[in-house]
């Protein structure tokens, strides 16, 4: 059975959000079953954990002695497993995972500066300063992957792991109302999160922050 790593605890800003959310709700679009590891700070900067996380961070997988890290890499080998997060065509699959760049490299990269300016450093003056002109490009990227998706359901012809990437990657931006400009990316997000994986995902990774701390 696959391991995935994840934190036994993060403030409330951050729980729904991190991202062992994306190997959960893989693994349940998928049908595996799996098991959790839940460290904390002092196993983070274990050199056992470091070993297998070279940041220390998570998510980490593990799969019968394979082990990875990054959430784009874990989600890929375990879509290379199911035809529920992959098309059957190379073609189809070649799109899916262009996708699943797309969402890590072109959007996350634009949202995460947004994050950091207004969750993590929102009292620092040089973050007030910062946030127009990170609002401002990503606004651009959000209309540009709109155009891209116009009306359809997903962004290819069906559900992909570059759709699941993308909607938890748009999710970062839940403490803000930026996709009410964008009602067909907001609809579409609202459509996957729908998804009962998706559901059984979340539940699982919000339960674990319900536990009393150790
Ligand atoms: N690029 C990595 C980023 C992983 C990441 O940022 N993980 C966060 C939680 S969402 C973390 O472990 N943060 C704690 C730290 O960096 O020490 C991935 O996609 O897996």
């Amino acid at each position: 059975m696959m391991t995935v790593s994840a934190f036994k605890w993060v403030p409330p800003f951050a729980q729904g959000l991190v991202r062992d959310l994306r190997v959960r709700w893989a693994l349940e679009e998928a049908g595996l079953p799996y098991q959790v590891r839940l460290i904390d700070p002092k196993v983070q900067a274990s050199a056992d954990y470091r070993a297998l996380q070279p940041f220390g961070q998570v998510p980490m997988l593990e799969d019968e002695g394979l082990v990875l890290f990054e959430s784009g890499a874990i989600v890929l080998h375990i879509a290379n497993k199911s035809d529920a997060l992959l098309p059957a065509n190379a073609a189809g699959r070649a799109r899916a995972v262009t996708w699943l760049f797309a969402a890590l490299n072109s959007i996350e990269i634009a949202i995460q500066p947004l994050a950091e300016v207004d969750l993590f450093f929102a009292q620092e003056e040089w973050a007030k300063l910062r946030r127009p002109g990170v609002v401002e490009a990503l606004k651009k990227r959000l209309g540009e992957l709109a155009a891209s998706l116009g009306e359809r359901e997903y962004l290819e012809d069906r559900f992909t792991a570059g759709d699941l990437m993308m909607v938890t990657v748009l999710r970062i931006l839940r403490h803000t109302d930026l996709l009410d400009g964008f009602p067909t990316l907001k609809a579409y997000k609202e459509r996957c999160e729908a998804r009962p994986a998706f559901q059984r995902a979340l539940a699982a990774h919000l339960e674990t922050f319900q536990q009393p701390r150790a």
